[in-house]
């Protein structure tokens, strides 16, 4: 394994500010003291724990060509002479060139960006009474996992807070093989029937004579096909949703989204899903944010999951599973076959079984991250699936996506990929054949016997699919019990808190002010008219559009379907600033006293800070104390933090109410509601910003070290929201 160095992104309060207190400068993020000997490691492709090539630490390793060859000279091509042309014979060269030019493999056609780490699985609830899947068997036992987050649209280059569903896929190295829960961080998906994902894809990705809008669904091709698919209305609900501008991986839910089975040992099945609940609480950041954060620093998530995982934050989720039988399916007023629709926890509620944690960060991203393939068709006797027509087109596509992407039959070989548990079969040969089977039999059935014959069928461990009874005539139809499109999506908006709503409204009517066709956006707002009139009523005013007609409806919507907390992100949030970053603004002079104390109250919390100054060598206290700065300010803009305190002496404040980019760290920072702790000096900077009379009860006086502890536990809330409609005029609520 490679010798890997702990990289801490943000401070711990408690860990790195008696370092700055001290005047040390903070670790950088790669960087290697100049007196560190450089240890260099490849591991072998089996991902076994075999053999592992080491150069002892402190020898120097000699470069050879992937042959083994040592290199003489790695800085200059063979040549006839010193001026003449270079030579075909210079192998090193060729071998060189060629392995970087086939560096890339072909990304992924949909969730090509994306971040994974490793962790485990622990079970903390039995559920050996409805499966018997191995893995839910013994309550404490972990089974490795590696899970990988993503975004749908964009290319693998692209920013991190596009607008988009985040996939959240896990995969769990059983010892009855890999189990893939390839889910989403919504419960909803915008289609009913695989055959119809090309088509979704295409709309939302850049449109192919212009390849633009990257990683944006605000463009004309993709609210076309939503408009023309009603559908999807309750996904768009969702997406539109600050649910789609996560404030962090770790702060996202994640759903297996389909109904899937349970078998247990006498092959009874139960219906289930899948939920990942984060024991972070949920939160998002706000869309204005989002914009500046894509600027500001495109890796923001996976930055943070890098930073929390290597200074021991390690991000958690519970497994919780909502289990129903075919009476509950009959009787619930939507299909449960219909990846469209959700169970409210009301009506079925979630029992937690077990706990997902990450803890490890990849060693090399291309291996892990970029080469994991993942497949809804991997599942562990004991789980099975349901007859919902998108998972069955999903465990059809998985395979072909991975051989193409991979280039060969033979991806189970990566290390990322290979199970963690016994296997043996006569699958052979191919590209890059990494496991080649020994002996003279390769066929089945055979008469060499049980120790040269190889592997065997096992009926009672096998894997055997629920014998569900099916006839009917063979059609291309859509079941009338997936008809209702718009009763959930009603759900959804009046489940949530009012500024919820608004922001579902300002993504609506920002989304449609990009698209140029004007009857595309009046049709979107037409199938509003059957969810929520006073939303359709603020789309078509913020769109300058007069209300059209709502659309026809297959199906009268239920109008009266109940409030469910458990959807909207607000009424779950975490109660705590745990894990959450403060940006701390400074200059020369700043008050140590209180610094120290906002350092304390923030490790009590559990909170993580940044400091900002004007110069990266950062700032010397008024007692003489240097503390080290993580940002300049222009490259730490407020948007990157949860909260921010302004520690400034007087004459730093002078300083910086000239700067525009400190103007813009206070200004962002009241925009976007967030709780600011000011000192009396600071008050100057608000003033240059314009903001010296609009300063609320979120904006909390650090005149002395006792404050601190009040501001820190002000920032549990996360947000000052009521100070939305002050500083934005755009799309206000209608009654
Ligand atoms: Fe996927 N999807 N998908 N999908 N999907 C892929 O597989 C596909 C769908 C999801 O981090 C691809 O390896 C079809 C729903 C995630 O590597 C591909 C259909 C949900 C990931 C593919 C769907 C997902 C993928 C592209 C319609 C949420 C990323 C590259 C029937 C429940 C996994 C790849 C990772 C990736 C096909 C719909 C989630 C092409 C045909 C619904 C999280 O195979």
């Amino acid at each position: 394994m490679a010798n890997k160095s702990k990289t801490p992104g943000a401070k711990t309060a408690a860990g790195i500010a008696a370092a700055d207190i001290a005047g040390e400068s903070p670790q950088k993020i790669g960087a290697i003291p100049s007196d560190a000997p450089i240890t260099f490691s490849f591991s072998d492709t089996q991902g076994d724990g075999g053999e592992t090539h080491q150069v002892a630490e402190g020898d120097v390793a000699v470069l050879t060509t992937q042959h083994g060859t040592p290199v003489a000279d790695d800085q200059n091509s063979l040549k006839q002479g010193q001026r003449g042309p270079t030579l075909l014979e210079d192998f090193h060269f060729r071998e060189k060139i060629f392995h970087f030019d086939h560096e890339r493999i072909p990304e992924r056609v949909v969730h090509a960006r994306g971040y994974g780490a490793h962790g485990f699985f622990e079970l903390t609830d039995s559920l050996a009474d409805v499966s018997r899947a191995d893995i839910f068997q013994r309550v404490g036992e972990r089974t490795p996992a590696f899970v990988r987050f993503s975004t749908v649209a964009g290319s693998k280059g692209s920013f991190d807070l596009a607008r988009d569903v985040r996939g959240f896929a896990v995969k769990l190295y059983t010892q009855e093989g890999n189990w893939d829960i390839v889910g989403n961080n919504i419960p909803v998906f915008f289609i009913q029937d695989a055959i119809k994902f090309p088509d979704l894809v295409h709309s939302v990705k850049p449109e192919p004579d212009r390849a633009f809008p990257q990683a944006a669904s605000a463009h004309d091709n993709f609210w076309d096909f939503i408009s023309l698919m009603p559908e999807s209305f309750h996904m768009i609900m969702w997406t539109m949703s600050d649910r789609a501008i996560p404030r962090s991986f770790r702060t996202m839910e994640g759903f297996g989204v389909h109904t899937f089975r349970l078998i247990d040992a006498k092959g009874k099945s139960t219906f289930v899903k899948f939920h990942w609940k984060p024991k972070q609480g949920l939160q998002s950041v706000v869309w204005n944010e989002a914009v500046k954060i894509n600027g500001a620093d495109p890796d923001f998530h996976r930055r943070d999951l890098w930073d929390a995982i290597n200074s021991g934050d390690f991000p958690e989720w519970e497994l919780g599973v909502q289990l129903f039988d075919d009476d509950f399916a009959d009787s619930f007023d939507f299909d449960v076959l219909d990846a469209t629709k959700l169970i409210p926890e009301e009506l079925v509620p979630i029992r937690i079984v077990g706990r997902l944690v990450l803890d490890r960060v990849v060693d090399n991203f291309f291996a892990e991250t970029e080469q994991v393939a993942f497949m809804t068709q991997n599942v562990p006797p004991g789980v099975d699936f349901s007859n919902d027509p998108l998972l069955q087109g999903r465990n059809f596509s998985y395979l072909d996506t991975q051989i193409k992407r991979l280039g060969s039959t033979n991806f189970t070989h990566i290390p990322i990929n290979a199970p963690k548990c016994p296997m043996a079969h006569f699958q052979q040969d191919g590209h890059m054949a990494m496991r080649n089977p020994v002996g003279r039999v390769n066929y089945e059935p055979n008469s060499w016997g049980p120790t040269q014959g190889g592997p065997r069928e096992d009926p009672v461990r096998g894997f055997r699919s629920f014998e569900e009874e099916a006839d009917g005539p063979k059609q291309r139809t859509r079941s009338e019990s997936f008809a209702d499109h718009y009763s959930q999506a009603r759900q959804f908006f009046v489940s949530q808190t009012p500024i919820e709503q608004k922001h579902i409204g300002d993504a609506l009517v920002f989304e449609l002010s990009k698209v140029e066709r004007p009857d595309i956006r009046s049709r979107t707002v037409s199938h509003l008219r059957n969810i929520d009139e006073g939303l359709a009523a603020t789309v078509a005013d913020g769109l300058g559009l007069p209300l059209p007609d709502a659309a026809p409806a297959a199906r009268k919507p239920i109008a009266d379907l109940p409030v469910s907390d458990p959807l909207s992100i607000v009424k779950n949030g975490p109660g705590s600033f745990k894990g959450r970053k403060l940006g701390i603004l400074m200059s020369d002079g700043a008050d140590p006293a209180i610094f120290k104390a906002l350092l304390k109250a923030l490790d009590t919390e559990g909170g993580v800070y940044d400091v900002v100054a004007p110069k990266i060598g950062g700032v010397t206290l008024s007692d003489g104390t240097k503390v080290g700065a993580k940002h300049k300010i222009d490259g730490g803009p407020s948007v990157l933090f949860d909260a921010v305190a302004i520690l400034v002496s007087e004459e730093g404040a002078a300083t910086l109410a000239a700067d525009a980019a400190a103007k813009d760290f206070v200004s962002d920072a009241f925009a976007h509601c967030k709780f600011i702790g000011i000192t009396a000096e600071a008050e100057a900077i608000f003033a240059a910003a314009g903001l010296a009379d609009d300063l609320d009860e979120a904006c909390i006086a650090l005149t002395k070290a006792g404050d601190a502890s009040t501001f820190i536990e002000a920032c549990r809330a996360l947000r000052h929201w009521p100070r939305e409609l002050k500083v934005d005029l755009d799309a206000k609520p209608k009654a």
